[in-house]
């Protein structure tokens, strides 16, 4: 059953809505062929999945190239199902982002959702985010762990759950912000959103990405819900969340809020926003 925000759209409002789910891959061979089918079964007919994959040694790219053989056949040409980027080597989460939503635009997505392979996202919740989006007109939605009513699996150890708590209040405190999941990488952008903050400017990589835009799109003014959701350990496969990443994390938060300090100041917002990104 689908979320009734989404039920209540006629089919030919379906049929418009020009979705593009984000998927970034490193070693994902497993998650891949289930994720694009519980993509596909939700009630979006021009739903597209973009996979970043960075020559993952698993295969994952030939798998991803396997799904948009299988998918896309049956697609109208001009609308293909599966996009898959092929990258050269292990990139970093950030970059892959900038390059798939930045494909997504190009290609004229409307929604642009991101989301992580490994089934931590449930793919159940995109209609209940996208019908939020258009009940409260919303340029982000976000899949929160963090507010009421938001959980981590139970599978989570007390180390691991102290990590995460520490890292959102860290840059939540460093940035100034109210946005409750600093780090969730579940988000479903508005296309205007996103061609505002000018991807190609967006300086983090690793898991600073999400904080980079989370940060964006509170300083600039954006309309921002978080939903709760329960966050999945990974289903299959490995975490990437190396301490090179964590390190970066931790500096760029400082170098996030030098960046922008700008957007800290009483400018009026509409000027801001004009170029709010310094190259
Ligand atoms: N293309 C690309 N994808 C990446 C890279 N690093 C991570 N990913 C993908 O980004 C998503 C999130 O990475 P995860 O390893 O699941 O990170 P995590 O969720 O913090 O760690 P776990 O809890 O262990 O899953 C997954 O879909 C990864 O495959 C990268 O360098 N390049
Ligand atoms: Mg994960």
């Amino acid at each position: 059953m689908t979320h009734p925000l989404i039920a209540a759209l006629q089919p030919a409002v379906l049929e418009q809505i020009r979705l593009t789910v984000v998927v970034p891959t490193y070693n994902e061979a497993d998650n891949l062929p289930a994720m694009a089918a519980a993509l596909f079964a939700l009630p979006f007919p021009r739903l597209q999945l973009l996979v970043v994959d960075d020559n993952s040694p698993d295969g994952t790219g030939q798998v991803a190239d396997e799904l948009a053989a299988r998918y896309n056949a049956a697609a109208r040409p001009d609308r293909p199902r599966v996009v898959v980027i092929h990258r050269q080597g292990k990139g970093g989460l950030g970059t892959a982002y900038v390059a798939g939503m930045s494909r997504a635009l190009a290609d004229g997505a409307e929604y642009v959702l991101q989301m992580d392979a490994d089934f931590s996202h449930s793919p159940a919740y995109i209609p209940q985010m996208l019908g939020v989006m258009l009940a409260t007109e919303a340029h982000v939605v976000i899949g929160s762990r963090y507010v009421p009513g938001g959980t981590l699996d139970e599978g989570w150890g007390p180390g691991r759950r102290l990590m995460s708590w520490w890292a959102n209040l860290y840059s939540r405190a460093i940035l100034n912000l109210r946005i409750r999941d600093m780090t969730a990488g579940f988000k479903l952008w508005r296309r205007a959103a996103l061609l505002e903050i000018g991807l190609e400017k967006i300086r983090s990589n690793g898991y600073s990405f999400q904080v980079e835009m989370a940060y964006l799109c509170e300083k600039l003014g954006y309309r921002l819900v978080e939903i709760p959701i329960h966050f999945e350990d990974r289903r299959i496969g490995q975490s990437k969340l190396d301490i090179p990443v964590k390190l970066e994390s931790a500096w760029r938060t400082w170098q996030i809020r030098w960046r922008y300090r700008h957007l800290d100041q009483n400018v009026p917002v509409g000027e801001q926003r004009r170029d709010p990104v310094p190259h």
